[in-house]
């Protein structure tokens, strides 16, 4: 191998290895810019999950619920078939059909619900939800109020436990995610 030679093989050896260089150092940087590095280090939570955290901030609202009578002995003067529907082999036996005004209420997750419930009657009602694990008793012709949070998405019965009222008393507790309300 002569000097020129020599010379040429060690240029081109030198080129090689900074060509090399170069590319693993554009590769590194690469690689710390891609999405999953940013999200890793929390610089870009946009793309972080794949629902964004919405920015809702929960409220309390508040609902005026009423019980009222539908098919109920009382109306028996005044509808003739009812003493059959309430008989032994009617179609209402051993029950009374009541409902709530209004029978749905709708709010968001993460609210919380202040119902004041009204009940004319003289029959005594519950306003209870039993998947939050909630019930609040109204006695005959008085209003009872309370409190109960929605943690959840979700639809949840409202219902009246009287046995006499079930299954006909109920409504529903309509619980959007928190993701559909409104960003302002
Ligand atoms: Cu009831």
């Amino acid at each position: 191998m002569n000097v020129e030679r020599d010379w040429m093989f060690r240029t081109i050896m030198l080129m090689m290895v900074a060509a090399v260089t170069v590319a693993l150092v554009y590769d590194g940087t690469a690689r710390r810019t891609t999405p999953a590095t940013r999200i890793a280090a929390g610089t870009d939570t946009a793309t972080a999950t794949s629902a964004p955290a919405s920015g809702y901030q929960p409220v309390t609202r508040n609902f005026v619920i009423t019980a009222v009578p539908l098919w109920v002995h009382e109306e028996e003067g005044t509808f003739d078939y009812l003493r059959q529907d309430f008989g032994k082999k009617g179609v209402l036996a051993g029950k009374e059909v009541w409902g709530w005004s209004p029978s749905s209420i709708t709010i968001f997750e993460g609210d919380t619900v202040n119902v004041t419930v009204v009940n004319p009657s003289s029959d005594d009602h519950t306003f209870t939800v039993p998947e939050l694990a909630y019930n609040l008793a109204v006695k005959a012709l008085s209003t009872a109020k309370g409190t109960f949070l929605a943690k959840r998405a979700g639809l949840f019965s409202f219902v009246c436990v009287v046995a006499e009222h079930i299954p006909y008393m109920w409504g529903q507790v309509v619980v959007l995610p928190d993701s559909a309300a409104p960003q302002d």
